[in-house]
């Protein structure tokens, strides 16, 4: 039994295994080849685990998901947060071959019901101190509902479902039986445009090679001391390098909550971190707590500073070097594969204007117009990509991958770029319907379809407006049959499940929307209504 997804060409695997680019190894490699090592790979809190202890522990726990019965080609749900056991889980499973979807901790009951939908997992790996499953009220109905589920284990759970306890047991005779290598490994998560949250298969092959290719442009090492302070789970901190990254390279990642001062600032001097990674808005807080404290002295560890997820103004990057005393480095990336890194020896004038370059010689990225016709250099269009990290086709989504793919394989992630003469990237906007607070990606098709299950509302459209701070916040436009408060709104999408960064940070009720001539609400006159707004 095999996950279904879209493969690449013949021709073009066999372009990507003789360049070297596909090795055939199972992601698991980059932790069993330090089964040995001593090493501490994660501190998460007062815990330190070597590498030795992580690979036993993901041993272990394979070992007892293999005793329940669990078998290669069936899929899990994960939701864990920055811990030890994120990164015990994700490698017991690629272990046993069952290919995880890691919901953000975030996420809420109706994310986890639409992945749950999409991948009819074989077990739900989860926390007790995620307020979802803090009792069995929502678990109970989750596996009533989800048939698929045989088995659940729970983080922090004194009863039946404890995973620690799965961990602790010892793996007599275990063998591993991961997925080919060219198979799916596990499902990243889209940021999204549509109604239901897009899944993204990503095989050992592309997501190793991804992992490889960014360890060299960051130049990862065994020395390397990263701290790991956005959701673990997402693509970034976990691949570019991210964690994979460290561990691939017997360094250590310094767990961390959320990307606060208070909390990050102890670790990196108490662990003498030298590596992170952050989005826009979390290094403004950080310039800002450095100026309150009259000091940057916790962070003279810190080397690099990469900064991705959203746009960076040239202002704000401009301050990293003078006030955090650090090397910037920009990424623009995306969970379907595409990674672009400024390079650690390139100019000043390009690490703080661009978003890089791609990371791999074979990432084809071209810029198209609105008919799909490729543009010259310098000129603002789509982004067209494809290459041997990048997917071919969303989970289960044919009507969807016919609109985001060319006849060529040719991802469109709908953002609007120019490339300049030397390859750099420079990210101009966006033509998806995409809400990018701060690093969170919100589908607006998907909020406006909660919105409608209101009794009130008629018409529901959701657009980003500026913030100083996020770069973009959300605004609800509704068209209502009694008007309907804020409060009101973001309680009523709350109890539909919903993750809180998802929540419309303003509400305005209108007479109707405004269309374009085909019909479609035009959305650009919105903006401009609440920048017209703003200014007065
Ligand atoms: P996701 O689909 O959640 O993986 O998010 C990927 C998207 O995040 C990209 O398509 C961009 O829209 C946005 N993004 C990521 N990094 C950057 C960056 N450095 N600058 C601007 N936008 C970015
Ligand atoms: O925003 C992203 O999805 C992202 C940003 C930087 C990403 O997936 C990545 C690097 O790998």
């Amino acid at each position: 039994m095999s996950i279904p997804f879209t493969r690449w060409p013949d021709e073009a695997a066999a372009r990507y295994r003789q360049k070297g680019y596909w090795l055939d190894l199972p992601l698991t490699d980059i932790l069993t080849r330090h089964a040995d090592s001593d090493a501490t790979a994660v501190i998460d809190g007062e815990r330190r685990v070597s590498y030795r202890q992580l690979n036993q522990a993901a041993d272990n726990l394979a070992a007892h998901l293999q005793r329940q019965g669990l078998k290669r080609g069936e899929t899990a749900l994960v939701q864990l947060g920055n811990v030890a056991e994120f990164y015990i889980t994700l490698f017991a499973l690629l272990r046993l071959g069952v290919a995880p979807v890691n919901a953000l901790f975030s996420h809420q009951r109706s994310e986890l019901n639409a992945y749950a939908q999409q991948i009819e997992p074989a077990v739900l790996i989860a926390d007790r101190d995620h307020p979802l499953f803090a009792d069995d009220a929502f678990l109970n109905a989750f596996v009533g509902e989800h048939r698929s589920l045989r088995l659940v284990l729970l983080r922090h759970d004194s009863g039946d479902h404890g995973l620690e306890a799965a961990i602790a047991q010892p793996a007599a005779g275990f063998t591993a039986t991961p997925t080919p290598a060219d198979e799916v490994a596990f499902f990243q998560l889209s940021g999204g445009s549509t109604g239901t949250p897009k899944l993204i298969p990503r095989t050992h092959n592309d997501y190793y090679y991804s992992i490889r290719r960014s360890n060299e442009i960051c130049q990862f090492d065994a020395q390397t001391r990263y701290l790991c302070a956005l959701p673990a789970a997402h693509n970034y901190p976990m691949s570019s390098p991210g964690a994979l990254g460290v561990f691939l390279a017997e360094g250590c990642v310094v767990l961390a909550n959320d990307p606060s001062a208070t909390l990050c600032f102890p670790l990196i001097e108490q662990h003498q971190v030298n590596v992170t990674a952050l989005v826009p808005p979390a290094v403004s807080l950080w310039l800002q707590a450095i100026n309150e404290w009259g000091s940057n002295a916790p962070l003279r560890s810190l080397k690099l500073l990469q900064v991705g997820g959203a746009r960076l103004s040239a202002t704000l990057a401009a301050r990293i070097p003078a006030e955090i005393g650090c090397q910037l480095q920009q990424v623009f990336g995306m969970a379907e594969g595409l990674v672009n890194y400024t390079r650690l020896d390139d100019s000043p004038e390009c690490i703080l204007n661009t978003q890089g370059c791609p990371m791999s010689p074979d990432d084809e990225v071209w810029v198209a117009d609105e008919n799909g016709n490729p543009l010259p250099n310098g000129e603002v269009g789509r982004l067209m990509t494809r290459g041997p990290y990048t997917f071919r086709g969303y989970f289960r989504s044919p009507e969807h991958n016919a609109q985001a793919f060319d006849d060529n394989g040719f991802y469109c992630s709908g953002d609007l770029i120019s490339i300049d003469d030397a390859g750099y990237i420079t990210v101009q906007g966006r033509e998806k319907d995409q809400i990018n607070r701060g690093g969170e990606k919100i589908a607006a098709e998907e909020i406006e379809n909660l919105l409608l299950r209101h009794e009130s509302v008629i018409h529901a459209a959701l657009v980003s407006m500026e913030d100083s701070l996020l770069g973009e916040k959300s605004c609800a436009y509704l068209v209502v049959k009694v008007p309907l408060r804020a409060v009101a709104v973001r309680r009523f999408l709350r109890e539909q499940g919903v993750a809180e960064f998802k929540l419309p940070d303003r509400v305005e009720c209108v007479d109707a929307l405004p269309l374009t001539p085909v019909g479609k609400v035009d959305k650009k006159k919105l903006r401009q209504w609440l920048a017209d707004r703003t200014l007065a």
